[in-house]
């Protein structure tokens, strides 16, 4: 399988994440393609319509996208157990989602300072991306807290992605300030392998 791939992605870093933990990383051959959409990365154009990463080529079907998808189904062939079975499910999905939407809004953060010219800037549409942040913030910390102290799965690897990427993007904004129990959870999973080497590199 080929899994086109940007190292800086928070997105491609769960479907690594989940390939570390699974032991399958030789499963897929990695292929660069970052690109944003001013700038479409062109080896992506006939594989995801999207042109975006992660998208993963299989021999034996369609390119999947997007990354929710990939890692269902790779956790579904590997048989990860990172989807548990039963009602928990549910949990482990919801949880996904809000790693996955602190990551979307942190990511439109990154874009609006980077590609957007400076004088068509909106500050309050920025700052109303960073109150979502904050907010699922504040609800990992009040709400989900036994759910991440529980077994591995990919709503706690979303969760520890996304965060990662607000430090590596948006460190000033200090997330940590008021949540000391989601601090505590994430400086312990950051230090699992699967993450250490799925670090992006320097900013
Ligand atoms: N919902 C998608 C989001 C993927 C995404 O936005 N990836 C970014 C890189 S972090 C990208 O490829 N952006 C290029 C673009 O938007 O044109 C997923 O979960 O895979």
């Amino acid at each position: 399988m080929k899994l086109y791939y940007s190292p800086t992605s928070p997105y491609v870093r769960k479907v690594m994440v989940l390939l570390h933990e699974t032991g399958k990383l030789g499963d897929v051959e990695l292929v660069t393609a970052s690109g944003t959409p001013l700038a479409p990365a062109e080896t992506l154009l006939a594989k995801n319509p999207l042109t975006k990463v992660p998208a993963l080529e299989r021999p034996e079907g369609p390119t999947l996208f997007d990354s929710r998808v990939i890692t269902a189904y790779l956790d579904a062939r590997y048989k990860g157990g990172l989807y548990p079975e039963g009602d928990g499910r549910w949990n482990t999905m919801t949880l996904e989602a809000l790693g996955d939407g602190i990551t979307d809004a942190a990511l439109l953060m990154t874009y609006e300072g980077r590609l957007r010219p400076e004088d068509k800037r909106w500050d309050a549409w920025v700052e109303g991306q960073w109150n979502k942040i904050a907010r699922a913030c504040a609800a990992l910390e009040s709400r989900w807290m036994a759910h991440l102290a529980g077994p591995v799965d990919m709503g706690q690897i979303a969760v520890a992605c996304a965060l990662a990427y607000v430090d590596f993007r948006h460190d000033v904004r200090g997330w940590r300030n008021g949540n000391p129990a989601l601090a505590a959870w994430f400086a312990d999973f950051e230090s699992r392998a699967s993450m250490v080497e799925t670090r992006p590199p320097a900013a």
